[in-house]
């Protein structure tokens, strides 16, 4: 039995393909995604005491030329702003998270009702424009002082997430209608503790598997916070970034090293969330690690399995593995250096670290990302085969480009464009091939603090001017507002 309950029954059939035009389901709800620490700035105001990103961005050498959120896109003054320019672009849901250190500072305890109240304003003024609001409660700002209380690597911090869960739907479930837990827990807990180019920069691989097991039960504890306090309309769920692993060849070693990467990268998530409890292949794979009869402890499977009503999955590129040449010994993080996620000494696939990562064939992005659209129809394909009745949500995908504000005073991004509509063509396929798909949030509305690389790589549908907070749609952000309003997108030549 699938651990998922839907109302709305799937009519693959309304995707359909007419004079030229790709049509989606007439239900689907098409929006763009942003993240609380990459937009909101306000660092220090109405509250709001420092994140893991925050100390991380502050220390020398952990981000681009020593970028920092502090003021990012001041979104937490201009949010009216931006609705506005939502609204203009004929959105039909906007994804946001809830910074849990502006909410509820030192991790525990009582609510900051100055810091809820931003998010009540945010919300009303999205309802107001006929936006729907997507609240994420989780996209990688833990209160520093839950870090230095052990962070992700004790059991505690997933039993402050279920509190600080109730509390923030305590407040706005009201009008909030969509819940997602976790955004990404596989890059909290392995480029958090393992790697760590990203915050809090630990690199442990032991530590690195225990958090990703108290994201699991955060999830859980989540999950039974939100039922308890949300309206029973209420869609609950988790957001990953599903690696679509690829054997280099197809040797015995190298489907091997793809089933290592699919147990760390994908099932150790999927797992229990999806499928009862941790694959054996994980433990196997980790044993030397963790001690999983201690790590996890009776009843936690239970607690991260309780039912989901729809699945986010976040797409950006494939994943190409091999296993190493014979007799070959690579240095730790070497052999992941062609992994998408960050160059560090430290690998973030524990218990994986010879599985050697290649860069897949396709064209480039900024993020030096390979675009293979063919990736995301195949995720989708596999997930829907494998959870058979489990609603999906594409809640990121989007490029990063090198985008310039020509003397006209636009942003031409005709790549991003591309990017986009070869993606979406892949979720029309998949949709008419009988994948549930829900909807498709761009990534990102506005250029934003991209982590590690700061704010040198730009997702946005908007450009950002830094210096005057000046907005500029550029673009691919008309594209996608006529995508929107039409409901489908010109047929492609390849479809992925
Ligand atoms: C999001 C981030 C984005 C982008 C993306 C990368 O959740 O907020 O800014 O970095 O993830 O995803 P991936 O995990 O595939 O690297």
């Amino acid at each position: 039995m699938t651990p998922v309950s839907s109302s709305a029954p799937h009519r693959p059939a309304e995707a359909s393909a007419q004079e030229g035009q790709l049509t989606f389901p007439s239900t689907f709800l098409w929006g763009s995604a942003t993240a609380a620490y990459q937009i909101e700035g306000a660092a220090a105001e109405d509250g709001r005491t420092p994140s893991i990103w925050d100390t991380f961005s502050h220390t020398p050498g952990k981000t681009y030329q020593g970028d920092t959120g502090d003021v990012a896109t001041d979104h937490y003054h201009r949010f009216r702003e931006d609705v506005a320019l939502m609204a203009e672009l004929g959105l039909k849901a906007y994804r946001f998270s809830i910074s849990w250190p502006r909410v509820q500072p030192t991790g525990r305890g009582p609510a900051v009702e100055r810091g809820l109240d931003f998010y009540r304003a945010l919300v009303d003024e999205l309802l107001a424009a006929g936006i729907e609001p997507v609240a994420t409660l989780y996209h990688w700002d833990l209160p520093q002082d839950l870090e230095d209380l052990g962070g992700w690597t004790v059991r505690e911090t997933a039993e402050r997430f279920g509190e600080y869960a109730a509390l923030a739907a305590r407040a706005l479930g009201d009008k909030v209608k969509f819940w997602t837990t976790l955004n990404e827990p596989w890059c909290s807990a392995f480029l958090g503790y393992g790697s760590g180019v990203h915050a809090p920069g630990r690199t442990d691989p032991a530590d690195a598997l225990r958090a990703a097991h108290h994201l699991n039960l955060a999830h859980g504890r989540a999950v039974a916070a939100l039922r308890a306090e949300l309206p029973a309309d209420a869609k609950v769920s988790v957001t990953l970034n599903l690696h679509q692993v690829r054997a280099l060849t197809g040797s015995e070693a190298d489907l091997d090293a793809a089933r290592r990467i699919d147990a760390v990268g994908n099932r150790v998530f999927t797992g229990p969330i999806l499928e009862g409890g941790y694959p054996a292949d994980l433990r196997a794979d980790t044993a030397h690690l963790v001690d999983w009869d201690t790590l996890v402890q009776p009843g936690d499977e239970a607690v991260i399995g309780a039912p989901i009503d729809v699945l986010g999955i976040n797409y950006y590129s494939p994943t190409l593995v091999s296993a190493p040449a014979e007799g070959e010994e690579l240095a730790p993080g070497e052999a992941a250096k062609n992994d998408a996620h960050g160059a560090s000494d430290h690998s973030p696939w524990p218990g994986s670290e010879q599985v050697v990562f290649h860069l897949p064939p396709g064209e480039l992005t900024a993020m030096n990302w390979a675009i293979d659209p063919s990736g995301l129809y195949d995720l989708i394909t596999d997930v829907s085969r494998r959870h058979p009745g489990l609603p999906l949500m594409i809640t990121e995908n989007g490029a990063a480009f090198e985008d310039t504000v020509n003397a006209e005073g636009e942003v031409l991004d005709p790549r991003r464009i591309d990017y986009v509509h070869r993606h979406l063509a892949a979720v029309h396929r998949a949709i008419a091939d009988g994948a549930d798909v829900r909807g498709y949030f761009l990534w990102s509305l506005l250029d934003n603090f991209e982590w590690s690389y700061g704010y040198s790589r730009r997702f946005g549908a908007v450009y950002v001017d830094y210096a005057t907070q000046l907005r500029i749609p550029k673009a691919s952000a008309r594209w996608y507002a006529r995508t929107v309003r039409s409901n489908s997108i010109p047929q492609v030549d390849s479809p992925s």
